[in-house]
């Protein structure tokens, strides 16, 4: 295996691939393509996470060992060129793993600034409040925008979504630390 797999301890798509410690979990999710992986590596500063070449890669659910907590890198939506058959199959783990599963505590939803909030966001927004789970908005790559549309776009999302929004760029690592200082806030040791 190598080094930047050492955390990595299961990527599934059944309950019973998954970690049955009862560690506490924040999962990333979001379109894909929306910098998922990207974002995960620039707040651990550990490039634990396969950023895609072209999107769609990430068809498991793959869980990261932390100090008290999992990261889960939840595959990406929305994505046509995935075929349909495995499209269905990990929407489902999906959707399984965010209605049911117990040690999850909440979910980062990543999306690209520039896009607006669509039907599988909104979807995903409704199962965390149904389970009480904490969600945040990392909004990235904030550096394909100049300042003007980067607080026309935050503003917007704000207004869409009612949540916290923290812009990012994981290029620049801009509001990275930011993020990072809320997950901590959840009591969870990075
Ligand atoms: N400019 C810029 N590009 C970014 C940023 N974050 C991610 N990208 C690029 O966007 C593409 C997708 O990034 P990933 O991190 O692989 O996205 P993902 O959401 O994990 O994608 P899937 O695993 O396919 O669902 C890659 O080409 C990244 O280099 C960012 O903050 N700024
Ligand atoms: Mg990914």
């Amino acid at each position: 295996m190598s080094p930047k797999n050492d955390r990595l301890v299961a990527s599934a798509l059944t309950s019973q691939e998954m970690p049955s410690d009862k560690m506490s979990e924040l999962a990333f999710l979001g379109r894909s393509n929306a910098g998922k992986s990207s974002l995960i590596n620039a707040l651990t500063g550990v490039k634990m996470a396969h950023v895609s070449s072209s999107p769609g890669k990430t068809q498991r659910i793959h869980f990261y060992r932390m100090k008290n907590w999992y990261l889960v890198d939840l595959p990406g939506y929305g994505y046509a060129k995935v075929p349909k058959s495995i499209r269905e199959q990990f929407g489902q783990a999906v959707e399984d793993y965010l209605t049911s599963r117990q040690p999850l505590i909440g979910g980062i939803l990543v999306q690209d600034i520039r896009r607006d909030p669509q039907e599988e966001e909104l979807t995903v927004i409704r199962w965390a409040y149904e389970r009480n789970l904490f969600i945040a908005i990392a909004g990235t790559k904030m550096d394909r925008l100049n300042k003007h549309e980067q607080k026309m776009r935050i503003d917007r999302l704000q207004d869409a979504y009612h949540l916290e929004i923290y812009p990012i760029s994981s290029r620049t690592k801009e509001g990275v630390d930011k993020l990072r200082d809320a997950i901590r806030g959840l009591g969870l040791i990075m």
